[in-house]
């Protein structure tokens, strides 16, 4: 398979910086594809005679060179690129192809959905709707005219704003699209289709009107309203928190059930999964309400940080990623509460970014080198991006941070650059030394930082050691020191604070400081400190790392009951129990008993009684570290251990805190009607872990409680709550619950994924074989992304089932990835990456998930982005 490497980049031979395109949906079989470029040479690429265009599936017809017909010898196209000699300084290229929308399963390019025809081209799916420099440090202004029949599909829709449109013969229409913003490739787009608009407009600070239309599928308008209401709390949010205003007079959103991706911030004209923009309270939960509010928002926010100042090329990715993802996460935590969003973001980080970082598909913020981009749309691109990104603002702080931003956009605004672009930036407009700290972006692999500590009475002076070190990852064994700012606070024995005063540095006294670390080992100095403190370390997960310090249990609890910093409280309850589960590991693959002390319930039970103060924190610091988190802490993973024990943790608190859990399910019911917002979410999180946690007792008093939460519930997150509880519960009411709910919402496509989902989830005995069976159901199909994470995506997840040690999950995953392999590649490759970190499991499964690994190998027509995955995990 080829690599591309980042050493390698060359600026592009030719520009093209206009493109006029007009596309004839003659059929969902074909469509008629006529592209002018203007081309000129570019000055500072390589000199060549030949235009060498990229393409996919594009069958090309003809190809014109100002207005003259080229003979066939002068051009040539194979799969890959249309390929033209003795080409001019600067002219205009006509070509004409032929493309088939319906074939398209794998969903990049024009595809259809179920009305009408859809786009995605991130990051190069361009490339299969007409020849081109398909990269995207090629940036042309677009005028698009689409020709479609006008019944079937009465929206034509492109980039920018519509210029013209009308009736043409055969009962036909035509319309014509003119962005004018010059942009890459990968943002462009085109729908036609029958949909439903709901239309509104947004005042920005200067004064201009907006016109925000969103597009939804017949019939489901009133389920847009949410989404377009976050919208313009986006714009809004953007105007205030850093100045940036939206710069088109109409904003388009289509949504569309087929779709590879979350979302698409295409200029002006968003495309989005259905599942991210679709809410209404009896289909949706308050995680896809706050998860719909944070895409909308960030697809937005690309309209600066990633369309106005784009990426050279796709190493660039986390440019954009990172910084958008940041930007989120500030709204995120503006909007809801600002703990418990830094608290889920960590979360996201260590299930699915750690793991990343410590398996064979381990790669820097920046990657060096890639065989297929789409397979580097990846936790560590997007999660780690956001903390570098969030690293720099920590360090230089919040107004230099934001001045760094300014300067981003007066310096590179209209261009494609790389990520030192922005750390040039904000470095010089804070005047930071942040030349280390660009190794961020180079090294993979998530660092540890060992930290020990001294006190001595005498001088009342408290001394922290930070050693810091980082595992070897693919392509590099060995690693440089990174420059790593560590937020730090002392607590006295009674919870109080202590001012800090750290040697050698002139200001101080706050209680809370940030450390810069840039050596292996550094020594921090507290002076006048009046007793043995316990360190709150990392606060507010300052940077990405494993930070180990010897804590006891009583150092967590004072912790976990004092610590000013709300993540730091719950970081000290993860502890508690992450201790107490691999201990508990630690003794039953010994065959020991496995108990769990009275301590760990106390611990808990105070944050119960404490619930009322935050009960969306509470929710978070009652909830156990997951499965995997575990799992990575292990020298050797055996996931049935861990689930066992983890479940036995749970079913300790469960009778331990019974009561407590009982109250809190009653008392936090959310009279009235349903709001999805932060408080009202928060204590219908508490009550439905309350009721998570009391099931697995599995008193049937609580099981009909369950059963009748399910059926009388007036919103989806308490209903599939229940559901999941009963799923996990081997009763006679389970199947009746699961088949009830599949009767009830069969035809809302979005509810029977959560269906899909529940079934895959179940830690139950049968549920290898209830999955194999759900991939026979109707309601399933491979040809549709969101059905494919419903089902197989979260039965990879299943910690129990898909590792069921007698490979019976490894065979069904392996059979439908490589099925789903000839359909959709892209979709395929995620599925085949469950296995990448075989090497990390204890010996039965290690060798099952390798053999499972071979057979994807062997298989002939593998696509590209499977082989790279499985090339790397068998490397
Ligand atoms: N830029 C979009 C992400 C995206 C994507 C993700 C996975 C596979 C293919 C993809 N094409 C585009 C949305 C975003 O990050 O905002
Ligand atoms: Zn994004």
């Amino acid at each position: 398979a080829s690599t591309v490497y980042l050493k390698d980049y060359r600026p592009p031979s030719f520009l093209i910086p206009e493109v006029v395109l007009d596309i004839d949906l003659q059929s969902e079989d074909e469509a008629l594809v006529q592209a002018t470029l203007a081309v000129r040479r570019n000055p500072e690429g390589a000199a060549s005679g030949t235009l060498v265009l990229d393409l996919d599936e594009v069958a090309v017809e003809a190809v014109a060179i100002d207005g003259e017909p080229l003979v066939p010898a002068r051009w040539q196209a194979d799969a890959r690129h249309l390929t033209i000699r003795d080409v001019p300084e600067s002219f205009r290229l006509a070509t004409r192809s032929r493309i088939h929308p319906r074939r398209n399963t794998k969903l990049m390019g024009i595809y259809t959905s179920s009305t009408g025809f859809f786009s995605l081209c991130e990051a190069e799916g361009f490339r299969r709707i007409t020849p081109f420099l398909d990269r995207p440090d090629v940036m042309a202004r677009y005028t698009v005219t689409l020709h479609a029949d006008e019944e079937r599909y009465p929206v034509l829709l492109a980039n920018g704003n519509l210029e013209a449109q009308g009736a043409e013969g055969g009962g036909r229409h035509w319309a014509r699209w003119v962005d004018p913003f010059p942009k890459p490739s990968y943002l462009f787009a085109v729908v036609a289709a029958r949909l439903d608009r709901e239309q509104d407009s947004f005042r920005t600070r200067s004064g201009r009107s907006v016109l925000l239309q969103f597009f939804v599928e017949p019939g489901k308008l009133d389920q847009g309203r949410f989404a377009l209401d976050a919208l313009k709390q986006a714009m809004k949010w953007d105007e205030e928190r850093y100045g940036l205003e939206v710069d088109l007079d109409e904003y388009n959103v289509v949504a569309v059930g087929d779709f590879n991706a979350g979302a698409m911030e295409n200029k002006g004209l968003n495309i989005f999964n259905t599942k991210l923009v679709l809410a209404r309270a009896d289909i949706s939960t308050d995680g896809d309400f706050n998860f719909i509010d944070r895409t909308v928002a960030h697809e937005y926010f690309h309209n600066w940080t990633g369309n106005r100042v784009t990426c050279r090329d796709w190493f660039q990715l986390a440019l954009k990623e990172g910084l958008t993802v940041f930007r989120e996460q500030q709204y995120a935590g503006d909007r809801y509460s600002r703990a418990v969003a830094r608290i889920q973001a960590v979360r996201n980080l260590r299930t699915g970014q750690f793991p990343e970082d410590a398996g064979p598909m381990a790669h820097p913020v920046r990657p060096a080198a890639y065989q297929q981009v789409s397979n580097f749309y990846t936790a560590t691109v997007y999660q780690k991006g956001a903390e570098l990104v969030r690293m720099m603002h920590t360090l230089v702080g919040p107004e230099n941070f934001r001045k760094g931003i300014a300067l981003y956009f007066r310096l590179h605004d209209g261009h494609a650059v790389t990520t030192d672009a922005l750390v040039e930036a904000i470095e010089q407009a804070s005047g930071a030394d942040l030349g280390q700290f660009r190794l961020w972006y180079e090294q993979a692999g998530t660092p540890r930082l060992a930290v020990r500590d001294r006190y001595d009475e005498a001088t009342h002076t408290y001394e922290l050691t930070v050693t810091q070190s980082c595992p070897p990852t693919p392509g590099q064994p060995t690693k440089q020191a990174l420059h790593i700012p560590l937020a730090v606070g002392l607590l006295g024995p009674n919870g109080r604070e202590f001012a800090l005063r750290v040697e050698g540095e002139k200001n101080g006294r706050g209680t809370s400081t940030v450390l810069s670390l840039r050596g292996e080992t550094e020594v921090f100095r507290f002076l006048d400190v009046p007793a043995r403190p316990v360190p709150s370390l990392a606060r507010n997960f300052s940077a990405p790392v494993l930070v180990d310090y010897p804590y006891d249990e009583d150092a967590l609890q004072l912790l976990l009951g004092y610590d000013s910093d709300p993540f730091n409280r719950w970081e000290a309850g993860q502890r508690l129990a992450m201790d107490l589960l691999l201990v508990g590991v630690a003794d039953f693959r010994a065959g020991r008993p496995v108990q769990f002390p009275d301590y760990l319930a106390q611990a808990f039970g105070r944050v119960l009684a404490d619930a009322e103060q935050d009960p969306a924190f509470a929710a978070e610091a009652l909830s156990l570290p997951p499965e995997v988190v575990v799992a990575e802490q292990l020298q050797e993973i055996d996931p049935l251990a861990v689930h066992r024990v983890r479940f036995a943790m749970r079913t300790f608190l469960a009778e331990r805190l019974h009561d407590a859990f009982q109250g809190a399910y009653e008392r936090y019911e959310t009279p009235g009607a349903y709001s999805p917002d932060a408080v009202s979410a928060g204590r219908r999180a508490l009550r439905n872990l309350s009721l998570a946690f009391l099931m697995d007792l599995g008193a049937p008093t609580t099981r009909q409680r369950a059963v009748r939460q399910l059926e009388t519930a007036t919103n989806m997150t308490d209903a599939l709550a229940a559901l999941s509880a009963l799923a996990n519960c081997d009763c006679p009411e389970r199947r009746v619950a699961l088949d009830a709910f599949y009767a009830k919402w069969q035809d809302e496509p979005l509810v029977v994924d959560k269906w899909l989902a529940t079934e895959a989830l179940s830690r139950l005995p049968g549920t290898v074989e209830r999955v194999r069976d759900l991939t026979l159901h109707p309601a399933f199909t491979l040809q549709n992304p969101n059905k494919v994470y419903a089902l197989l995506g979260s039965f990879g997840v299943n910690q129990v089932n898909f590792h069921a040690a007698d490979g019976s999950g490894y065979r069904l995953m392996t059979e439908q990835a490589l099925l789903l392999d000839a359909v959709n590649p892209q979709v395929a490759s995620r599925m085949v990456r469950n296995f990448e970190r075989y090497g990390r499991f204890e010996p039965v499964r290690r060798d099952l998930m390798r053999a499972a690994l071979e057979q994807i190998a062997a298989k002939p027509g593998l696509s590209r982005e499977t082989a790279e995955v499985v090339g790397k995990a068998l490397a």
